[in-house]
């Protein structure tokens, strides 16, 4: 069965002035679409036709693996902001930030560190490693779950995530991520059902 374009969480203007409509117009509308058009064009009457979108990337390779991985990192971006996000995490997300990273500041530098320090095209992420968090950087499509690594929240770092608002500002683009997008929420449900799984 053909994968549908996810709807967006929220409406086109609600993560305004910090994401405008017009940035999620062409990145939910135009390249979040594509990916999800050309994924199924890959695998009309192949195999992998009845697969679910993570049994095709655990599977796949190449131009199939990266459309694949592509519909899921932007569905799970789109989950990682809200409107009137930011702020700090709470319950057991937040003292575990604490534990792995020595406090929320320090977190939210290295998560912008590694966005500004992965060369072109790619994603930063929150990640469970083991009983660990982590901030890890992936190019292009890459995804940390083909490491083993589960991931909590993520920002898309490439350019047509941030250019119409930001230029060439990409740090401008983590900080606002990081200060005023940030779902919190989102993050808390990945990282119980993380524990969960690990505990099961
Ligand atoms: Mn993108």
């Amino acid at each position: 069965m053909a994968f549908e374009l996810p709807p967006l969480p929220y409406a086109k203007d609600a993560l305004e002035p910090h994401c405008s409509a017009n940035t999620l117009s062409f990145h939910h509308g135009k390249h979040h679409q594509a990916y999800v058009t050309k994924l199924n064009e890959l695998i009309e009457g192949t195999d992998k036709a009845d697969k679910s979108l993570e049994e095709i990337i655990k599977t796949s390779s190449g131009a199939l693996f990266n459309q694949a991985a592509q519909v899921w990192n932007h569905t799970f971006f789109w989950n990682s902001m809200k409107p009137g996000g930011g702020g700090k995490p709470s319950g057991s997300l937040a003292q575990a930030i604490e534990k792995s990273f020595d406090g929320l500041d320090k977190f939210k530098e290295q998560f912008k560190t590694a966005g500004v320090g992965q060369f072109g095209s790619g994603w930063v992420w929150l990640v469970k490693d083991d009983g660990n968090l982590k901030v890890v950087a992936t190019p292009n499509a890459e995804i940390p779950m083909t490491k083993g690594q589960t991931p909590i929240l993520t920002c898309d770092v490439w350019e047509h995530a941030y250019y119409l608002d930001y230029q060439n500002r990409r740090p401008d683009f983590i900080q606002t991520f990081l200060d005023n997008l940030v779902n919190w929420d989102f993050a808390a449900e990945n990282f119980e059902s993380a524990k969960a799984a690990q505990a099961a």
